[in-house]
């Protein structure tokens, strides 16, 4: 996300005092936010916390004897310093403004965030915090690079060198894992019960995934601190879906306009929302299923559902209509083409691998998404959706390829997109020779194994960090050699090759 400049010094910005006089149609903090006590810390104020975890603390905190449950954010990266000038400029307040599908718009003012740390201003004002014993839950939304794991293994990765710093230098972290590391010692050593903590991320197990990696990280650093780690901190793990897009210029001059003053990074999201928990906290928590959060003991197949259908569809829409070039996901999902590709990778590529649902009919939640992926009033640009690729589309869409493959099924629908990301890193531009804007942590690798494909067809296929053996299979291979020559013919042009595979598998 980028930082935006006031758009016009003539308008009251947002804040306590302001809040007043917002017009009767904003839906404003009812609550005494000067009783809220921040018992939630979350790391990683991005659009989508914003949108989500953040939204439901704010309906709860309309409800009486909830005022333990604010939010306190915190900014690990240098890039977060903009962010916590404008959120304590405005009291912590933000606008979301919540666009149905119909048109309709919900305006709402947030107010369940009552500080942000700027981690490094004062790191060890961020420890305390997350030591105080108000805090019962750390959240995080640190995006599925944050967790620091190998791709294709899943396991912790000892090379990262901010992990490397952190592991050394206990009390001058860099990664979440120093922190919340750090912050548990004291707890220990201060007899304070654990927090939980609770991964807000699109990865599947995050609960189990964020145990893991921070038990590999603190054994390196102490292995008794591990071992009470283990014993004391619970994981819970979670499907969290709402769809973000990030803030334009527009969005900051709709709320001058809507809310009568301005806020500087204002958030807008789709009206849908879900958030699905396993209801296993270290010490208490809120109550989230009074304002429509769901507590299950099993949240594995809602988080396949969502990353293989939601997430995955996302990246198919992205990927072939970037190259297409196409900006936003409505204006590719409503080319009927793309439409119908989605539908069938939705319908024969990833429901074969997904388990029953009770009270969840699979074709209305595919219905829903289209819907959802076609709302007209959210402008989601495909960049963001392809940005980070090399951390989604392993658990997003090769997962379902090696399950497919493992049971014989075909895989041509993703395996064009696949030799589409090869033509996208190597390339750059979508078909009209548009420059596509990459933003990826692995691009220089993607790039290069990518630029290989002329001489040797499978070539990005030996990032196996990313592929695992795929370039060994040779049902595989030998689907993706057809797409990269179709992709690499001179003149090519996708939705021609969309259109080929797709009456290929309907054969
Ligand atoms: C998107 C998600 O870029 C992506 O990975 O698919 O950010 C998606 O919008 C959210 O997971 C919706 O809940």
């Amino acid at each position: 996300m980028t930082q935006h400049q006031h758009t016009n010094a003539l308008v009251t910005g947002l804040n306590q005092q302001s809040l007043a006089q917002l017009p009767s149609h904003v839906d404003t903090p009812s609550y005494d936010r000067s009783a809220v006590k921040a018992g939630i810390v979350h790391i990683g104020v991005g659009g989508f916390h914003r949108a989500h975890q953040a939204v439901y603390v704010n309906e709860l905190l309309k409800t009486p004897g909830s005022e333990q449950w604010g939010i306190c954010g915190v900014g690990l990266l240098e890039g977060n310093r903009g962010l916590r000038d404008i959120l304590k400029q405005q009291d912590y307040l933000y606008t979301l403004t919540v666009r149905h599908p119909d048109g309709k718009i919900d305006n709402k003012v947030i107010g369940s965030m009552i500080d942000f740390l700027f981690a490094p201003e004062d790191k060890q004002a961020v420890i305390n915090k997350l030591a105080h014993s108000d805090t019962k839950i750390v959240s995080l939304t640190i995006t599925e690079g944050g967790y620091n794991f190998n791709p294709a293994t899943g396991e912790f990765d000892y090379s990262n060198p901010d992990i490397i710093n952190d592991i050394n230098n206990p009390n001058d972290p860099i990664t979440a894992f120093g922190y919340i590391t750090a912050a548990l010692k004291l707890r220990k050593e201060q007899g304070l019960g654990a927090f939980t903590v609770q991964s807000c991320d699109n990865i599947q197990h995050n609960g189990n995934v964020t145990r893991k990696m921070l038990l590999a990280f603190a054994t390196e650093q102490d292995k008794n601190l591990s071992e009470w780690i283990e014993q004391n901190v619970s994981f819970p793990n979670a499907m969290v879906d709402r769809i973000t897009p990030v803030s334009k210029k527009s969005d900051i001059d709709y709320v001058v306009d809507a809310y009568g003053v301005s806020d500087e990074w204002p958030i807008t999201c789709e009206s849908f929302t879900q958030w699905v928990i396993e209801d296993t906290f270290s010490d208490s928590r809120p109550n989230w299923d009074v304002v429509g959060a769901q507590f299950v003991t099993d949240v594995t197949p809602y988080e396949t559902m969502k990353i293989r259908l939601l997430n995955a569809g996302h990246s198919v829409l992205g990927l072939l209509g970037s190259i297409h070039g196409y900006g936003t996901i409505d204006e590719t999902v409503s080319d009927e083409l793309f439409a119908t590709y989605l539908r069938a990778f939705m319908d024969k590529e990833v429901t074969p691998n997904l388990e029953p649902l009770e009270g969840i009919d699979l074709q209305s939640y595919k219905d829903t998404l289209i819907e959802r992926f076609a709302n007209p009033n959210i402008k989601d640009s495909l960049a963001r959706i392809c940005s980070e690729s090399s951390a989604k589309l392993p658990k997003f869409l090769i997962a379902t390829i090696n399950e497919n493959l493992v049971q014989g099924r075909d895989v041509s629908l993703a395996t064009l997109v696949i030799a589409t990301w090869c033509l996208y890193s190597d390339k750059g531009v979508s078909e009209k020779g548009e420059k596509l804007e990459i933003q990826d942590a692995m691009y220089k690798e993607l790039n290069s194994y990518a630029q290989e494909t002329q001489t040797s067809p499978i070539a990005f296929l030996k990032l196996t960090s990313l592929f695992g053996k795929l370039e060994h299979n040779e049902t595989f291979t030998a689907e993706y050699k057809k797409s990269i020559a179709a992709l690499y013919a001179p003149n090519s042009k996708i939705k021609a090759i969309m259109q080929a595979v797709l009456e290929q598998k309907s054969n």
